[in-house]
């Protein structure tokens, strides 16, 4: 059985919400961020990203990771593409083209979102000092362009890949979220709000989101 590393309260989500939306079923190993225990490496301590066991799976340190038929793999996106992969439509790729696209659109949203909206996320509920709010808005700034580009892409085509929900959709809407907190930007692209809140209407994606609440902040 798919093993997932990772609690819901990361990046692991992603590849959660792609296994609801298969019917996949997965043993869930809750290893946490690091960063957010007082002493990571107190006896106590559960399992999290600096436990000696975990960098054995993990040289990196990073969750998630999955483990399946033998193969260990990190880096979320490479996680919901490889499975997408081996269980197909309408979730994978049809063919080597919507493979390729959908790796395009995936690593679009690694390289030219996901930082920025990271930024957004974790900073944009606390902008007290002028340096926190002059950052979200470089970041929004930033964010501008590529979001311009989802949103005609969306406009002419509905989804990422292919006309249909896919996984290039859950690895975009993963990153994208993280901006959606920044009203102003959010409300110049309704092409993206509107496709975000179909998303995120999903059963698949609603099983996921629970799973993370009943997680401890
Ligand atoms: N590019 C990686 C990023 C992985 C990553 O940074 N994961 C965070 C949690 S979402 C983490 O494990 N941080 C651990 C730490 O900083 O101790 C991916 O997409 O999987």
């Amino acid at each position: 059985m798919l093993t997932i590393h990772g609690v819901t309260r990361s990046r692991a989500s992603r590849i959660i919400w792609l296994c609801h939306e298969i019917g996949l079923r997965f043993r869930q190993i809750p290893v946490i961020q690091a960063y957010r225990l007082a002493d990571p490496m107190a006896k106590d301590a559960p399992l999290n990203t600096r436990s000696p066991s975990f960098l054995k799976l993990s040289p990196a340190g990073a969750i998630p990771v999955i483990e399946d038929d033998g193969l260990i793999l990190s880096e979320s996106m490479a996680c919901t593409l490889y499975l997408a992969r081996k269980h197909g439509q309408p979730f994978g790729p049809a063919d080597a083209q919507e493979d390729a696209l959908m790796s395009q659109w995936s690593f679009y949203a690694c390289t030219a979102i996901e930082a920025d909206a990271l930024t957004i996320l974790f900073l944009g509920g606390k902008t007290d000092t002028a340096h926190e709010r002059a950052a979200v808005e470089a970041a929004a700034d930033r964010l501008t362009r590529p979001l311009e580009v989802i949103a005609d892409h969306l406009a002419h085509n509905g989804h990422m890949v292919g006309r249909r929900f896919s996984v290039a959709d859950i690895n975009m809407a993963e990153v994208i979220r993280y901006a959606q907190s920044h009203e102003p930007l959010m409300r110049q692209f309704p092409a993206i709000t509107d496709w975000l809140a179909d998303c995120e209407a999903r059963p698949a994606f609603r099983k996921m989101w629970e799973a993370r609440l009943a997680e401890p902040e």
